[in-house]
């Protein structure tokens, strides 16, 4: 049979159920309380709709992920205190090295908090420059629905359960799969003392500046950003 010319967008996609224990689940969200001590979760508005978005947000890192009436961006202050995003936390940057061969730190952590009725529709994560790095993801707390399909929009789905201490590394074709979480499922865990859910995502926004081919280190063009398409 014939290799396909592009592989199947579930190529890439590495699962790692209990990937972190309860003690580090139980040190993340202490860690997660002093981030949103300083940058306090905030309802993302939905440029097209001017909807809110029912999961709340933060984000720690160099850029945040942020959405208003003004579009989908990654910014370097919080929309609200206007002030820079807290650090990743370490532990998190010692994942991001372990699990990926990616030369370069991630740039954001996306903090996406869910009550127990939020949810979030069927989506690509495109407002990143460099689709070459991955997205690790880091569930914590109550279970829920996850759904992936392929490059469009109309590509058959498929489901699995995120339980507290999965991690999703999301790399080639996977990196730009559709996906969303369809619901949170109630009484699935003690870790939140709301029965919420969080999802960590670690990501790259811009391209490396420095290209590393066997061993070889070569100043790529910079294009500056936001300025072209
Ligand atoms: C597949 N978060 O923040 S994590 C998001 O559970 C997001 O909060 C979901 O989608 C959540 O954008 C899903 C797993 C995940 C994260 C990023 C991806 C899957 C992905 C990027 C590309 C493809
Ligand atoms: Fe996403």
């Amino acid at each position: 049979m014939a290799m396909p010319l592009t592989p199947p967008p579930g190529t890439g996609l590495r699962f790692i159920p209990g990937f972190l224990s309860r003690e580090t689940q139980e040190r993340l969200i202490a860690l997660l309380r002093e981030v949103v001590r300083h940058a306090p979760l905030f309802s993302p508005v939905m440029p097209g709709t001017g909807k809110l978005f029912s999961v709340r947000m933060t984000n720690c890192g160099p850029l945040g992920w942020v959405s208003d009436a003004g579009g989908y961006r990654y910014q370097a202050a919080h929309p609200q205190t206007g002030r820079p995003w807290p650090p990743i936390p370490e532990m998190l940057l010692h994942a991001w090295a372990e699990l990926t061969d990616y030369p370069d730190p991630p740039q954001a952590c996306l903090v996406n908090y869910y009550a127990p009725a939020a949810r979030m529709g069927l989506h690509q994560d495109r407002d990143e420059a460099d689709f070459t790095a991955p997205v690790v993801s880091f569930s914590l707390g109550a279970t829920c629905r996850f759904r992936i399909g392929g490059t469009t929009r109309g590509a058959p789905t498929r489901s699995f359960l995120l339980t507290s201490g999965d991690v999703v590394v999301l790399a080639g074709a996977s990196r730009l799969a559709f996906h969303g979480v369809d619901r949170i499922l109630a009484g699935t865990s003690t870790l939140l003392p709301d029965g919420g859910r969080i999802n960590l995502t670690l990501r790259r926004v811009d391209r490396p500046t420095t290209q590393r081919r066997e061993g070889a280190i070569t100043q790529t063009t910079t294009t500056p950003r936001g300025v072209g398409s």
